[in-house]
């Protein structure tokens, strides 16, 4: 197959080097036979700059950092294949890769989070960078997105702006990636612009259970170029196999303890354990000559084309299948750039992405120290490069012959110009006085922000009132506030009413026109749900005396639909099985070492014995009680039943079989426990949360 996806990991075999064999050495290759105590005048006399190995251990280490990325800081990456479905996009573009089904490209994609350092944790309130790297046999093309369709600003000047608004502020350097403090909200309530993009930020979007859950989109318009040289504007979406979930705000600050690297670990434990994680990728095609239908502007990054407007049609898929070796070489030295470009498709003048063209070249120099980053492992294409730039920090390769530069007739003219699979711009008409201005239709900002707001769902709505709620609630100076919910009431009067109450102000005059009534079911993530529940984590509460058998029925259940299932108990090591028989059951993870935020769904196992000890159990209780206010399916069978009536959970009575508000009970125990238990379960956790279920005043 041409372009095969191992193309890339075979030209990385050649830079891997195992250090699980061998002796250690310095740089230059000499073996060292100590590196514990650096060579001295007698054994407690002063250390001898002589000792070159202590030296060159210490200046390496002196020099290990490099500049964080000045935002997406922090994240993480796997590599993947990348193949179309079938040839149909041929028509539009000349890019193989996008419409010959018998090429699948290696990729290698980084998620991020924006605003936080390196060592921030995942579960920030957030928007998520999805940046691909496509290796294709034309040169590289990279997808640099986030999972957000809008972005805050409209002109790419302004991004050192809205960045110094976010980023903790610069007096004090707090807060460490968090949206709620007074500059962000102070440049909002300033920038009606914005007030679409902190629509998606103050809903559950933000807020990913998952990198393996959540959308991904290329925001801008770009074009599409087929043989002909004709262009069709583009915007580019995708979509997770696993549906998009999304965690609660409650449950993102608990786990920002209990387990800062989440997502990273999410996405590295089901790559190490073959759950490979899988994206549709889909266009929304514009032709040319509809560019000016739209009541806003194709060029404008805060506005997105609805679906119901421009279906997104299905182009091909991307599996990611392989964790990197090595953090630091690739995937914080991985260079993305919207200008890498290959042959079929181009930009277009969106004032955002024009700049961004320029910044992204322009931080790889001071990130990676120098002009000759694409030489970096993680950075070189698959496709041939051969050039006249010389020279300047790391240069890997050893160019040969006397002549870089091009007319030469020393080096036999080459390499060569082509004069096919090149990549022309866009011949675009261009004309006009240089202005600083932007065009007319940037200047509207309400109506997809109230798109949005009233595409939501009662919960996804609840969730974002409190979103504005919390974030609003925590700046210091008022004026602030009251300007944000003015802005608010030109969203939706709904909206600003419901923020108002919450934030005991005055309800300002409502602005936004009744009538103008635009919805977009397509931007519910419930329109979004995946099916099965592969890779969903469930927590089984068990303990001394537990029901083994029944455990291990409904357990094979769920793990056969690709669940992962794990065992918790008071304590660590192995629970006794009920009975007399000596069996033992190993236990996954003490209770104390866990919480519930980190797991899908709760199952309690039965066993009379083992029931009692978790009634007993405050932290088991918590648990139970935590995983329900948080709508997650709760179970439990045979006496884990008694568990539930001990706190008043409001499931089932005692049946046999049964499930009410979320909660699915059976009374059997052991082989009896009926296959429909786990079935249902698994159908509430497919669904990923019981939003029905009323919470508020669960304690937990
Ligand atoms: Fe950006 C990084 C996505 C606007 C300037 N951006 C960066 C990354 C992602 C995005 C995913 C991390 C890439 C990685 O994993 O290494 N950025 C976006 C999107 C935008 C956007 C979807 C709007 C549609 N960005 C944007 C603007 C500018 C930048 C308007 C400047 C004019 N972005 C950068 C940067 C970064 C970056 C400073 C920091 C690190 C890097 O590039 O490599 O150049």
């Amino acid at each position: 197959m041409e372009g095969a996806s191992n193309d890339k990991q075979r030209q990385l075999d050649s830079y891997r080097i195992a250090r699980d064999q061998g002796h250690l050495t310095t740089q230059q290759g000499v073996r060292v036979d100590g590196t514990d105590d650096a060579v001295k005048v007698g054994d407690r006399g002063p250390t001898l700059l002589s000792d070159f190995h202590a030296r060159e251990k210490l200046t390496h280490f002196d020099h290990e950092r490099i500049p964080e990325r000045v935002v997406h800081a922090r994240g993480a990456g796997a590599y993947g294949r990348f193949r179309p479905y079938a040839g149909w996009l041929g028509k539009f573009t000349t890019a193989r890769f996008l419409a010959d089904p018998t090429v699948e490209t290696p990729v290698f994609v980084r998620f991020s989070t924006v605003a936080g350092s390196r060592g921030s944790a995942d579960t920030v309130r957030d928007i998520r960078g999805f940046a691909t790297k496509f290796y294709t046999a034309e040169g590289n093309y990279d997808l640099v997105g986030n999972n957000v369709p809008v972005f805050f600003i409209q002109d790419g000047i302004k991004f050192p702006d809205f960045v110094h608004a976010v980023k903790p502020e610069p007096h004090n350097e707090i807060p460490q990636a968090a949206s709620a403090h007074d500059t962000l909200w102070d440049f909002v309530s300033l920038q009606p612009e914005t007030l679409h993009a902190i629509m998606w930020l103050m809903s559950d979007r933000a807020l990913p259970r998952s990198y393996r859950m959540m959308q991904g989109f290329g925001v801008h318009t770009f074009r599409l170029i087929d043989a002909d040289g004709q262009a069709t504007f583009v915007k580019f979406h995708w979509r997770p196999k696993l549906g998009a979930h999304s965690l609660l705000w409650e449950e993102c600050q608990q786990i920002a303890g209990h387990d800062p690297d989440f997502h990273r670990r999410d996405l590295w434990d089901s790559i190490a354990a073959g759950q490979y994680p899988e994206w549709e990728l889909g266009v929304q095609l514009v032709p040319e000559h509809r560019e000016f239908e739209f009541e806003f502007d194709l060029l404008d990054a805060t506005k997105l084309i609805p679906e119901e407007q421009i279906p997104v049609r299905p182009v091909g898929s991307m599996v990611l299948d392989r964790n990197p070796d090595n953090f630091f070489a690739e995937t914080e030295q991985v260079a993305f750039h919207t200008a890498n470009l290959v042959p079929g498709i181009d930009f277009t003048d969106d004032p955002l992405l024009q700049l961004r063209n320029f910044s992204y070249l322009d931080t790889q120099l001071i990130r990676l120290g120098g002009p000759n980053f694409a030489q970096l492992p993680i950075n070189r294409p698959v496709a041939e490069v051969r050039h006249h730039q010389r020279d300047g920090y790391g240069q890997h390769t050893i160019p040969q012959g006397q002549a870089a530069y091009t007319e030469n007739s020393l080096g036999g003219g080459c390499p060569a110009l082509a004069d096919e699979g090149t990549f022309r711009h866009y011949p675009e008409p261009l004309y006009g006085a240089p202005v600083r201005a932007r065009g007319a239709k940037f200047h509207e900002y309400y109506r997809q922000p109230r798109m949005f707001w009233r595409s939501m769902s009662g919960p996804e709505a609840d969730h974002i009132v409190a979103a504005f709620a919390f974030e609003l609630g925590k700046l210091t100076r008022p004026v602030i506030r009251e300007r944000v919910v003015e802005h608010l009431a030109r969203i939706d009067a709904d909206l600003a009413v419901r923020v108002a109450a919450e934030l005991g102000l005055a309800v300002p005059d409502a602005l936004a026109p009744a009538a103008d009534g635009i919805v977009s079911p397509a931007l519910s993530q419930l329109s979004l749900h995946g099916t099965g529940i592969a890779t969903r984590k469930i927590a089984v509460l068990v303990a001394d005396g537990v029901d083994a058998d029944g455990l291990r029925r409904v357990r094979t259940q769920l793990t056969a639909r690709g669940a992962v299932v794990e065992t918790l108990a008071p304590h660590g090591g192995s629970v006794r099985a009920q009975g007399a028989n000596g069996q033992t059951l190993a236990v996954d993870r003490a209770l104390a070492t866990v919480s519930s935020v980190l797991y899908d769904g709760v199952l309690v196992a039965g066993g009379p014995e083992a029931a009692d000890a978790l009634g007993g159990d405050g932290a088991a209780v918590h648990f139970v009680l935590e995983a329900f206010k948080h709508a997650k399916p709760i179970g439990a069978f045979g006496d884990g039943t008694a568990l539930l009536r001990l706190i008043g959970l409001p499931g089932p009575a005692q049946t046999e079989l049964g499930a009410v508000n979320g909660v699915v009970v059976t009374s059997c125990a052991g082989r009896e426990v009926p296959g429909r238990f786990a079935d249902m379960f698994a159908e509430l956790l497919a669904g990923h949360r019981v939003w029905q279920r009323v919470t508020h005043a669960v304690p937990a």
